[in-house]
């Protein structure tokens, strides 16, 4: 049952966000400087209840984010939190009748996931919940306080609009109702403009706030990436970045100032390819744990379908692992050893046939 490899594990406690010269901590704190009316929740245990994480929220019990390949699952019982939405219950029955119930919470959040340059399995989210007064229109005042955040952290000329779900049939959480995405319009340097989602939001659903033994109030509810952000306000291309211990990344940053990121000598890069035919059991997203867990080091950049076609009834596929280092020059034997690695891996854990 469990599938959390060692370098996920290893993850667990290094808290770039509570490093105050961090830009991951950097951003939250100017998230908070603007939310300074909720209560600031630190909860430091990424391990939660398949119940609180999912059921509670009522997320589906087939909904394709509990699957294995999406998922770290500790035990038939606990899970690392997928989101920090994975409080919400726990938070609001601790404080049932709290009709003034309002925090934040931000924290270090797991999930099987592509690998590119702006999806890590380990990044960092903050969620919000606040009940309304009563009276209170929750879906102005969300977007109130929505719009007054994005003006905080870009400035008030600032781009931005938000996706509804009546218009939008993605735009979906099991948990809201009235559920809404911000997405921000960016002018790059180069004179492109770049889309980015950063949260997701919307009105608390009924059966949950009559679960918190408040069924007569409304609350809204909201939760962001910190990384996307700080990508962005920083201009690091990279989501690999975060974790450098470069002290070229680290030594740029200071609490309370939003910088350029200066880009070092950026490494050359190596690929090599695997093809194999498929098995029943294989997923993108399992090959992509176990490269994650082969690669100690972080030398993986993407990991991307190249080729796929049919022989002798037979599907192949082919994938290119694209190596760079962050810190150094890549040295062969490095690269050779976690594509061997992988293979084996592959064959013995996904059944695959490599060819
Ligand atoms: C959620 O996680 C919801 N819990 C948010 C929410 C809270 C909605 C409360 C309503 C009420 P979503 O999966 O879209 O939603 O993730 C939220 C944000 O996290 C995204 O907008 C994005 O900025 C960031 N994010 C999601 N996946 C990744 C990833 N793999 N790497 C980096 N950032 C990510
Ligand atoms: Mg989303």
């Amino acid at each position: 049952m469990n599938n959390i490899p060692i370098s996920i594990s290893n993850k667990i406690g290094q808290d770039l966000h509570l490093k105050p010269n961090h830009p991951i901590s950097i951003v939250k704190e100017k998230v908070l400087e603007y939310f300074s009316d909720l209560v600031k929740i630190e909860i430091s245990n990424p391990y939660v209840s398949i119940e609180d994480n999912f059921d509670r929220l009522r997320v589906p019990v087939d909904h394709p984010s509990r699957r294995v390949t999406d998922t770290f699952y500790r035990d038939e019982k606990t899970c690392l939190r997928t989101h920090m939405t994975s409080y919400l219950y726990p938070i609001g029955k601790s404080s049932t009748g709290q009709s003034k119930l309002k925090y934040i919470t931000c924290g270090d959040v797991y999930r099987k996931d592509a690998i590119d340059s702006t999806h890590y399995p380990v990044f960092h989210q903050m969620d919000a919940f606040s009940i309304m007064e009563p009276g209170v229109d929750v879906k102005a005042d969300l977007r109130e306080r929505l719009s007054g955040l994005v003006k905080h952290l870009f400035g008030d000329n600032v781009v931005f609009r938000f996706l509804e779900d009546k218009d939008h049939s993605e735009v979906y959480f099991p948990f809201t109702v009235d559920s809404l995405e911000v997405e921000v319009e960016l002018k790059l340097d180069n004179g492109e403009t770049k889309i980015l989602e950063i949260l997701g939001a919307g009105t608390v659903h009924p059966d949950i706030m009559k679960d918190l033994g408040l069924p007569d109030h409304q609350a809204w509810a909201f939760g962001l990436g910190l990384e996307r952000l700080a990508m962005v306000m920083f201009d690091i291309p990279d989501i690999r970045l975060f974790w450098s211990r470069d002290k070229r990344f680290l030594d740029q940053f200071t609490q309370g100032q939003i910088t350029k990121f200066k880009p070092f000598s950026k490494h050359e890069i190596c690929y090599k390819d695997v093809s194999f035919f498929l098995s029943s059991q294989f997923s993108y997203n399992d090959l992509c744990a176990i490269a994650r867990d082969e690669d100690h080091d972080n030398l993986i950049e993407s990991i991307t379908l190249v080729d796929e076609f049919i022989k002798k009834g037979r599907q192949s596929q082919c994938y290119r692992v694209t190596y760079r280092s962050m810190d150094s020059t890549l040295k062969n034997t490095e690269v050779n050893k976690i594509q061997s690695n992988i293979c084996s891996r592959l064959a013995q854990e996904l059944n695959v046939e490599i060819r």
